[in-house]
């Protein structure tokens, strides 16, 4: 009976379920939340609408990652366009030190780059924020000038959750 006793309390304590919580309207991947904004806006301001909602500028830290950002855009836009977005990388403090900046005051250097021929080629003499260039299907990455509107795409870690499902 002392056993039985054991063995539900088991069962029940199996049955609290650890799940991905991400914030409204963000779209939860592999641990990660991301949400495709439609507004355009420059860098700066793509940086500041994602901390309102709780969220970074995106980083891309892997291929596996990169590979999931480009899944979004497709379902997004099918195959056939060329839309540019805003991700959290700049070479903004040194040039060609290009780094994520995620929080205030907070930033870390990239280790998985996926630039497109040339790039980053500085053109301008000042492009200094990062683009994610959608090309249909792919996704390439360029420099460009921080004062040029574009959409954004915004990442928020997803909150571990419990659910008691038992
Ligand atoms: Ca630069
Ligand atoms: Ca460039």
């Amino acid at each position: 009976m002392k056993f039985l006793k054991s063995l539900v309390i088991l069962v029940v304590q199996l049955c609290v379920l650890v799940s991905g919580q991400c914030p409204n309207g963000f779209e939860l991947n592999d641990n990660s939340c991301y949400k495709v904004s439609a507004l355009e806006a420059s860098w700066i301001e793509a940086k500041s609408f994602c901390r309102l909602l709780g969220s970074e500028l995106l980083v891309i830290e892997t291929a596996t990652e990169e590979a999931i950002v480009e899944g979004l855009l497709t379902k997004l836009h099918g195959s056939h366009i060329d839309e540019d977005y805003w991700a959290s990388g700049a070479d903004i403090a040194r040039e060609n030190d290009w780094r994520w900046m995620t929080s205030d005051g907070v930033s870390f250097r990239m280790n998985y780059t996926h630039w497109g021929a040339g790039q980053p080629d500085n053109g301008g003499g000042n492009s200094n924020c990062l683009v994610i260039h959608f090309h249909g299907v792919r996704t390439i990455w360029n420099d460009t000038l921080c004062s040029q509107l574009h959409s954004f795409i915004c990442e928020a870690r997803a909150q571990e959750q419990e659910v008691i499902v038992g």
